[in-house]
C-alpha cells in the first residue's frame, strides 16, 4: 500500500512544531520536521502572541515537511492553543498582534459579564469553566477598542494560519467551543448569550467540523515551501487539547486523561455535557471533541509553573532540576495549581514560597526544592480532578492516560499515579500533532472512526506505564492543607 504523509502544524504555548505522519492503514510514524519557540512579546499596551513570526515558522516547517515526504503532502491541518484570535479589517488586513491570554486586560471583566448573564446561566448556557481569558471576556475587555471597531472579521489562531495558508475562512467547532459562545448541546452558537452581552456573531466566519476540507495551499506558498501542488488543508481537531484527546491511546472505555504540556487538563471524555451546579462550582469545562463528544476537564496551570520558575532562573538544564527534586522529600509543601493566581507571567519562585508560607507550610528554597513543590502540586491537582471528574459525570475510570510534553517528565508521570492511586500509561509525547495526523488520514480515509485511531495508537506509539506506589493516605493529607476544594 502507498505511504501517505500528513503534515501537523501544532503550535503550544511554549513551541510550534510542523510534523509529519507517513501513513498507511496499519502504520503510523511520526517525525519532527521543525520546531520553533513561542516567545510572548511585551509591548507598552500588552503581552502579545508573534504571530507573523509564528506564520513564518510555519512556513518553514512546511518547506521542512515536504522534504522529509518527498516533496509531497497529502494535507495539511493546523492545531493551536484555545480562546485566542486575531481580527481582519475590512480589507483582510490583521489589526495588529493577537493579544496574549495572560495578558491583563480581563481582570475584573467577568463580574460585568455576570451582571448581565448571570454565571449559573452562562455555565448553563455554554458548559465552560470560569477562566479569565475565555475568549467571551476577551471581547468585553475589548468592546470599547478601536481595533474592534474596525474589526469585519475575527479568526481564531488555527483558523486565521489557515486563512493566510489558503486564503480561506472558517471557524472550527472545537476551538470555537473554547470561546465561551457555543452552546454544548446544540453544538452552535449560543446566539441569546451573545445578543444579550452585545457580541456580534457576524465576525466569527461560518462554523466547519474537524475533517472538512478547509482550501488549498495558496500558489505563493507553494512557491516558498517547494511544495508540489495542489495540497489540501484539511479542518481538524483545531484545538490542541481537542486533538491531543483524540490521541488518547485507550482501549477501553474507563480512562481519565491529562494533557500535559503549559497546561495540565485533566478529565473525561463523555457522549453529553454535564451542566449541573455542582460541575459548575467544581469549576469544570464542557468543551467539544470529535465526533459529538464532549472533553470534560479542568485546567491546571501545569509545567507553566516550572517553565516561569526555569526562566527566572536563568535556564539551568530541566534534567538537573528535575534529579535534585527527585533526592527531596515527597509532600512537604504543596501549593493549589488550579488557582488562577498562578496565571500571569513573571516571579513565579517568590510567588510559590509565598503561597507556602500562607498556608502555613515549609517554604521551599532551593530550586530543588521548589521543583519538588511544583511537580507534588501537581500530581495532587491531577488527582483532585480526576476524582471529582468520576463523581460529578458519574464515570468511573480504572486507567489514567498521560499524553503531552510531561511525558517525559517520570518524576511527574510517577508522582501522578502515586497520587490518583491509579495506574498511569504516559504517551504519546507529541499527542496533539498525532490527533491532528490521524484526523487528516480519517478525512481521507485512511483509518476508521476515532476507536480504530486510538487502536492504532496503542499498536504503535511507545507507552510507559506507571503502576501507583505508597497508598493516597498521605496525598488526602496534602490535600486537606489547601484551604479550597
Ligand atoms: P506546549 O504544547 O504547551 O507548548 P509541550 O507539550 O511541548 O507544551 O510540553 C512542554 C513541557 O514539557 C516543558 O515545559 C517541560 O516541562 C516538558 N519537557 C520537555 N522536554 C522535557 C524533558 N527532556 N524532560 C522533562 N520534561 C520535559
Ligand atoms: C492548551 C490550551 C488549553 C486552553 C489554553 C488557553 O494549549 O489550548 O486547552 O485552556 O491553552
Amino acid at each position: 500500500t502507498a505511504v501517505k504523509s500528513y503534515a501537523a502544524v501544532d503550535l503550544g504555548a511554549s513551541s510550534g512544531r510542523v510534523m509529519v505522519g507517513r501513513m498507511t492503514p496499519d502504520s503510523l510514524e511520526l517525525t519532527e520536521a521543525h520546531r520553533f519557540p513561542n516567545r510572548p512579546v511585551r509591548v507598552p499596551e500588552g503581552l502579545r502572541w508573534d504571530v507573523l513570526g509564528l506564520y513564518a515558522g510555519v512556513l518553514d516547517g512546511l518547506r521542512a515537511a515536504g522534504a522529509a515526504a518527498g516533496g509531497r503532502l497529502d494535507s495539511v491541518g493546523i492545531d493551536s492553543w484555545a480562546v485566542d484570535y486575531g481580527l481582519l479589517d475590512a480589507d483582510g488586513a490583521l489589526l495588529g498582534n493577537p493579544v496574549h491570554y495572560r495578558d491583563a486586560r480581563t481582570e475584573g471583566v467577568a463580574e460585568k459579564v455576570w451582571a448581565t448573564v448571570p454565571a449559573p446561566e452562562l455555565y448553563t448556557a455554554t458548559g465552560l469553566q470560569y477562566a479569565p481569558f475565555n475568549t467571551l471576556y476577551q471581547l468585553t475587555a475589548a468592546a470599547s477598542s478601536a481595533q474592534l471597531a474596525h474589526a469585519r472579521r475575527l479568526l481564531l489562531i488555527p483558523d486565521l494560519l489557515a486563512y493566510w495558508l489558503t486564503g480561506e475562512q472558517g471557524t472550527e467547532l472545537t476551538n470555537a467551543s473554547t470561546t465561551q459562545l457555543i452552546d454544548p448541546r446544540t453544538r452552535d452558537w449560543s446566539y441569546d448569550v451573545a445578543a444579550r452581552l452585545g457580541i456580534d456573531l457576524s465576525l466569527f466566519a461560518p462554523l466547519r467540523q474537524p475533517g472538512d476540507p478547509a482550501g488549498t495551499l495558496r500558489a505563493e506558498v507553494l512557491e516558498e515551501t517547494g511544495l508540489a501542488g495542489p495540497v489540501t488543508v484539511t479542518a481538524v481537531g483545531s484545538h490542541d487539547t481537542a486533538s491531543a484527546v483524540a490521541a488518547v491511546p485507550a482501549t477501553g472505555e474507563r480512562f481519565a486523561y491529562i494533557c500535559t504540556g503549559t497546561w495540565s487538563l485533566a478529565g473525561l471524555e463523555l457522549d453529553a455535557p454535564v451542566l449541573t451546579e455542582a460541575s459548575r462550582a467544581a469549576n469544570f469545562t464542557n468543551e467539544l471533541g470529535l465526533d459529538g463528544t464532549v472533553r470534560y476537564l479542568r485546567n491546571i496551570m501545569g509545567l507553566w509553573l516550572l517553565q516561569e520558575c526555569v526562566r527566572a532562573w536563568g535556564d539551568p538544564d530541566l534534567g538537573v532540576l528535575l534529579r535534585e527534586a527527585a533526592g527531596v522529600p515527597a509532600l512537604r509543601s504543596v501549593v493549589d495549581a488550579g488557582d488562577a493566581a498562578f496565571l500571569a507571567p513573571g516571579r513565579m519562585p517568590e510567588r510559590i514560597a509565598e503561597a507556602c508560607r500562607a498556608s502555613g507550610q515549609p517554604v521551599p528554597e532551593t530550586r530543588g526544592e521548589i521543583t519538588r513543590c511544583i511537580l507534588d502540586s501537581l500530581a495532587l491537582a491531577h488527582r483532585r480532578a480526576v476524582e471529582d471528574a468520576q463523581r460529578l459525570a458519574g464515570h468511573p475510570v480504572d486507567v489514567v492516560h498521560v499524553v503531552g510534553g510531561g511525558t517525559r517528565n517520570a518524576l511527574l508521570c510517577q508522582l501522578t499515579a502515586d497520587a490518583c492511586g491509579l495506574p498511569v500509561v504516559a504517551g504519546p509525547t507529541e499527542a496533539a500533532a498525532l490527533g491532528n495526523v490521524l484526523v487528516q488520514a480519517r478525512a481521507h480515509g485512511l483509518v476508521g472512526d476515532r476507536h480504530a485511531m486510538r487502536r492504532l495508537l496503542a499498536r504503535t506509539q511507545p507507552l510507559t506505564r506507571y503502576e501507583p506506589q505508597g497508598g493516597t493516605d498521605r496525598w488526602r493529607e496534602a490535600e486537606a492543607r489547601l484551604a479550597t476544594r
